[in-house]
C-alpha cells in the first residue's frame, strides 16, 4: 500500500522534475523533494538556510533508511489521537514544510479542524506573503502569524518565533511543529501546551521536549497523519484516549536513536 502510493507519487514528481530524475533511481523520492526545497528558494519561500536544515535532516533519514519506522508510525498515531482530542490544534509552518508538503498540510488541518499559522525563525514579511499564497493556492482559508495587530510574545524566547497569534499559537492547547529549530518547543510547553514535533533528528532539543516526537521525514508523515486521521476522525474519545495512553514518548525515542546506531531499519 505504502509502496503503491510512492510509486504513484514519484510519477507526478517525475512529471513536475526539471531535471527528469527517473523514477526508477533508487532515491527518486528524495531527489525530488530535494528540487522542491531549491525551488521553494528561488520563489522566496525557503529561507537560504532551509537548504543546510534540510541537507542536515537528509542525513538523518539515510540513517533511519528513509522508510518510516515502526517506531515513526507508533507516533504519528498516537499524535493524530491528540490532535482529534484536543480543543484548539494549531499547525506552525515555516519554509521548508510550505515548500514541501503545503498540500497536504492543508488537507490534514481540514481533516481534524486545526488552524494554520506561519511562524518563521528567519522572518521576513515577503516571506510570510509567499507562504501565505502558496497555502491558499493548496486550498486554506485562513492563515494566522502575519498580523502584526494579533500578535502576543511568547515570554523568554528571544527569536523571531516569539511572535505568536492571539487567536492561533497563543490559545492553543496543541501545536504542531513540524521541522523546528531550538528553544521554541520548552516555552511552548512551560506554557502548558503539548507540543508533537516532526524531526528526523531524534537528539535535537525540539525532539527530546516535546510531548510526542515523530521522528521521521514531514514529506512521509503528513500524508500517514492524513491517512490515520481518516480512520480515526469518527472514532470516540474514549477509544482515543486509550491508544494515546499506550504511547511512551521517551521509549519510543529510544527505539529510533537504536535504529540509527545499529544501521537496521
Ligand atoms: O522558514 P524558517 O525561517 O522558519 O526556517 C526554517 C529552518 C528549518 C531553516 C529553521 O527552523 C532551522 O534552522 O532549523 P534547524 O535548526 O536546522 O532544525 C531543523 C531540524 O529539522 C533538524 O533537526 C533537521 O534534522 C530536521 N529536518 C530537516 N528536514 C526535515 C527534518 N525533519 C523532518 N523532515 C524533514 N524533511
Amino acid at each position: 500500500m505504502v509502496f503503491v502510493y510512492w510509486r504513484v507519487r514519484n510519477k507526478e514528481m517525475n512529471e513536475q522534475s526539471k531535471f527528469k530524475i527517473p523514477e526508477n533511481h533508487p532515491r527518486a523520492s528524495s531527489l525530488y523533494f530535494r528540487e522542491k526545497i531549491v525551488d521553494g528558494l528561488n520563489k522566496g519561500i525557503v529561507a537560504p538556510e532551509g537548504l543546510i536544515a534540510h541537507g542536515r535532516g537528509e542525513s538523518f533519514d539515510y540513517l533511519l533508511g528513509e522508510n518510516t519506522t515502526s517506531a515513526a508510525y507508533s507516533s504519528t498515531e498516537a499524535a493524530v489521537c491528540a490532535i482529534l482530542l484536543s480543543v484548539h490544534p494549531v499547525f506552525s509552518i515555516n519554509g521548508n514544510v510550505a515548500a514541501l508538503c503545503s498540500d497536504d498540510i492543508v488537507e490534514l488541518s481540514n481533516l481534524v479542524n486545526a488552524k494554520i499559522e506561519i511562524n518563521l525563525f528567519y522572518r521576513t514579511a515577503e516571506r510570510e506573503r509567499n507562504i501565505k499564497e502558496l497555502l491558499i493556492q493548496s486550498g486554506a482559508k485562513e492563515i494566522y502569524g502575519i498580523n502584526p495587530k494579533n500578535f502576543h510574545q511568547i515570554p523568554e524566547l528571544s527569536s523571531e518565533r516569539r511572535h505568536v497569534d492571539v487567536d492561533g499559537i497563543a490559545k492553543a492547547d496543541l501545536v504542531l511543529v513540524p521541522l523546528e529549530d531550538g528553544d521554541r518547543t520548552e516555552s511552548l510547553m512551560r506554557l502548558g501546551k503539548q507540543v508533537i514535533a516532526i524531526d528526523l533528528n531524534p537528539l535535537s532539543r525540539t525532539s527530546q521536549y516535546a510531548t510526542i516526537t515523530i521522528v521521521d521525514n514531514v514529506i512521509r508523515t503528513i500524508p500517514l497523519m492524513i491517512k490515520i486521521a481518516k480512520k480515526l476522525t469518527n472514532v470516540d474519545k474514549n477509544t482515543l484516549k486509550e491508544k494515546l495512553s499506550k504511547y511512551d514518548n521517551k521509549k519510543n525515542l529510544d527505539e529510533s536513536i537504536k535504529i540509527i546506531r545499529s544501521g537496521y531499519k
